[in-house]
This record gives structure tokens, C-alpha cells and sequence, in this order.
């Protein structure tokens, strides 16, 4: 039987990957998208199916999270076997710029979801998009029993959404859970996450559109893999017996340096040569280092990683010096599938 899956935050990376992985494992997919002045479909252009197609296996709905009402209704009328909600204001350090908002829309719109589910009186299995963020300041190596200590309004949000999470499978027994997923990097990453600054950056110094990088602290340790390996972990949640929490990680860690230098050795530039600091880009309070233990998701879902960070690091490197290549060449620029 045809399964059907609702993703909120459809539009970036992992829902993305996510959409496209259900796809293929013949589902029908809703994405729920935000109103947006300008065009927010560029990750998912290729999936995208018009309202005309008879057979539709990928449709979008607007909506937004902070809107609990619509919620009810999309669920009402989608009536999905999953839901996983993806949606919210990632970004580290804008959540000190905007704490509110981010509280809202990255941990109260857990609750609104939960509670529109209850409400449609759907039966569903729902994944929630935990973070390594909530371990904050707790040292590696980290696993599901290590206690949580946030560090930014992004973390505290996300620590509320988790307990949620958890409470609503203990309150009224809903398959809910918790992928406590360390950070996911692809050619799909948004431009002002690290990796992705420094990979877009290595690939326009090199056709000599730029020739600085201003990054903050180098030092920051983390566990960096491949988003479309951890969307993978993300359906594999939902379909075990047991609705439990798993950390989602590769185990390896390595500093946002050692990155910088892999990027730029990839395409035989000197790092030191570019790279400048510019304190804007400290938070005011930091994780210096996540390392994830994902035992768990090893032995319970037989979730491995298939790439990790070096590889990662060429794998979009190479994606944005195609990129610049297309641009110069004055052709139609798609980002990476
Ligand atoms: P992105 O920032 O790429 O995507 C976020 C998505 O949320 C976008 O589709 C965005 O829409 C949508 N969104 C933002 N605000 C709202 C709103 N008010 N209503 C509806 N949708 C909204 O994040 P990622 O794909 O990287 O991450 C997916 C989820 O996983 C997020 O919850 C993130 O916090 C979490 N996470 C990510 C990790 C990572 O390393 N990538 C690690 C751990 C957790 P739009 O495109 O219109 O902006
Ligand atoms: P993070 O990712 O905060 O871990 O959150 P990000 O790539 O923003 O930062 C990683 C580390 O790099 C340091 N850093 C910089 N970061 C940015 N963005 N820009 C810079 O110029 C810069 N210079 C140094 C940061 O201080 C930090 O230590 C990501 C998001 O995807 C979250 O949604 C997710 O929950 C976590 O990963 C796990």
C-alpha cells in the first residue's frame, strides 16, 4: 500500500533529500511551504510536479509553522502514515539576533504540530528534528543519555521540542521521535552555514571572483557527514518497532581549520593566503566540540555513515567549483542534486 509522509521544511537541505528518498521508496510526499516574495523551491525544482499532472506523488501546500489551525487542516486532509518535521529557523548564531522568533518557530512549533496531530486525530508516526546543539556545552563524546546543556536560543529550542517530543509519546502514547542528528553537511547546505562559506568561497577565489574569506573561531570542533546518509537515519526511525531517540553522528571530529585546509588543498590554494577572522562571526556564547556516539543507530537500525569529513569536504568543493563554472559560462545555475 501506498504510504504517505508530510515534511515541514520540504525547501532545505535535509527535507530535500528527504522527499526525494520517499519518492523513490514510492511514497506520496506533502511539503509544506512558506510564502515566500521570492522563490524558495530551488532544492526541489526537480521533483516538483504542477497542479495540472494527473498522477501527483510530490505536492506542496502553504503553510507555516507558526500557524497551528493550518497544520490542523493539512493533516486532516493529508492524512499521513508520517510526518516528519524538519521546519525551523537553524541558524546558530541568528537565534541571538532573533531568540524570539527562533523560540517560536524552532521550538513552540514542535508543540503546535504535536497538538494539531492530536486534534485531526491522525494516526501517524512523527519524527522531530533534534540537534546536537541541545549537548551544547557538555563534553564528547556524546550519546543519548548525555545530559543537555544549550548554548544559544537555537539549543534551548530545540531542548523544549525534544521533551515535547517525549512527552507526547509518554502522555498519549504517539509514535514520536527524537533523531538527535550532529551536523549534516552537502552541495544542498545553506550558504552561511561553515562548510558550505568555505566551500563556495575555495571554488570563487579559485576563478578569481574573490580573494578573502572571513571566517570566526577556527577552533570549534565538530562531527561533520553527509545529509543524504542522515535522512536515510531519519526513516529509519520510523519504521522500527520502538518509537525511541537516536544520536545520528560519524564519530569523527575535526576542527573548522582542519576543514578550511582540506577545502582549499582540494583545489591547491594555500588556506593561510585567503583566510582572514572577523569577530562578527563569534556567538557570544559557543560549542567548542561535538562528537557523536551513534552506537545506538549503529546496532538498532544498522544505520552506518558512508562519507566522512574529508570526502565531504571534496564532495562540495567540487559541487561549487562546477557551479562558479556554470555561472561564468553564462549557463542556467541549478545547485547540486
Ligand atoms: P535548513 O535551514 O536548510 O531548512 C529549514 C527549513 O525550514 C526550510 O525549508 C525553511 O523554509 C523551513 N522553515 C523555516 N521557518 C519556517 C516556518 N516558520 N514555517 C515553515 N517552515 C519553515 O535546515 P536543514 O535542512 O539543515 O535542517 C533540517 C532540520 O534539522 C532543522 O530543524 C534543523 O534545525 C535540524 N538540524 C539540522 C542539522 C544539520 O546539520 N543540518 C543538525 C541537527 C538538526 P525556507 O526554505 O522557506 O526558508
Ligand atoms: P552549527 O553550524 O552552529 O554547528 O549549527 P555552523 O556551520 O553555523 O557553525 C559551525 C562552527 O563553525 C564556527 N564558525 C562559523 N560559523 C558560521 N556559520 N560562519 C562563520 O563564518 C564561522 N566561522 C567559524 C561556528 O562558530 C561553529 O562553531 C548547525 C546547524 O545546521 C544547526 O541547525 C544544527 O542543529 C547543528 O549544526 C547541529
Amino acid at each position: 500500500m501506498t504510504k504517505t509522509a508530510l515534511i515541514t521544511g520540504v525547501t532545505g537541505q535535509d527535507g530535500s533529500y528527504l522527499a526525494e528518498l520517499l519518492l523513490s521508496k514510492g511514497y506520496r510526499v506533502h511539503g509544506l511551504l512558506r510564502r515566500s516574495s521570492s522563490f524558495n523551491t530551488e532544492r526541489i525544482d526537480h521533483i516538483y510536479q504542477g497542479p495540472q499532472e494527473a498522477e501527483r506523488h510530490f505536492v506542496l501546500h502553504h503553510a507555516d509553522l507558526s500557524d497551528g489551525v493550518a497544520l490542523v487542516n493539512l493533516l486532516r486532509d493529508i492524512q499521513p502514515d508520517e510526518v516528519y518535521n524538519l521546519g525551523a529557523q537553524s541558524h546558530v548564531r541568528v537565534s541571538f539576533d532573533a531568540p524570539l522568533y527562533t523560540g517560536d518557530v524552532t521550538g513552540l512549533s514542535t508543540l503546535r504540530l504535536l497538538e494539531a496531530v492530536r486534534a485531526s486525530r491522525v494516526e501517524t508516526r512523527v519524527y522531530q528534528a533534534s540537534s546536537s546543539e541541545m549537548f551544547g556545552s557538555t563534553p564528547p563524546p556524546q550519546n543519548e543519555d548525555t545530559p543537555f546543556h544549550p548554548r544559544s536560543p537555537y539549543g534551548a529550542a530545540k531542548v523544549f521540542a525534544y521533551w515535547t517530543t517525549v512527552n507526547y509519546r509518554e502522555a498519549y502514547g504517539m509514535f514520536a521521535v527524537n533523531g538527535i542528528l550532529f551536523n549534516h553537511e552537502s552541495p544542498r547546505r545553506g550558504e552561511t552555514f561553515v562548510t558550505r562559506k568555505i566551500t563556495r568561497a575555495v571554488a570563487r577565489i579559485k576563478a578569481g571572483l574573490q580573494d578573502r574569506l572571513y571566517l570566526g573561531n577556527l577552533d570549534a570542533v565538530r562531527d561533520w557527514g553527509y545529509a543524504p546518509d542522515y535522512v536515510e537515519a531519519m526513516w529509519r526511525m520510523l519504521q522500527h518497532d520502538e518509537p525511541t531517540d537516536y544520536v545520528v553522528a560519524t564519530g569523527v571530529p575535526a576542527t573548522v581549520r582542519q576543514f578550511v585546509e582540506t577545502a582549499f588543498a582540494h583545489v591547491g590554494l594555500d588556506w593561510s593566503e585567503h583566510v582572514r577572522y572577523d569577530p562578527k562571526y563569534e556567538r557570544p556564547s559557543e560549542v567548542d566540540a561535538l562528537i557523536g556516539d551513534a552506537s545506538k543507530a549503529r546496532e538498532t537500525l544498522g544505520w552506518r555513515p558512508t562519507v566522512l569529513v574529508d570526502e565531504l569536504a571534496r564532495i562540495m568543493v567540487d559541487a561549487d567549483v562546477r557551479q562558479v563554472d556554470d555561472q561564468l559560462a553564462g549557463a542556467v545555475v541549478r545547485i547540486d542534486r
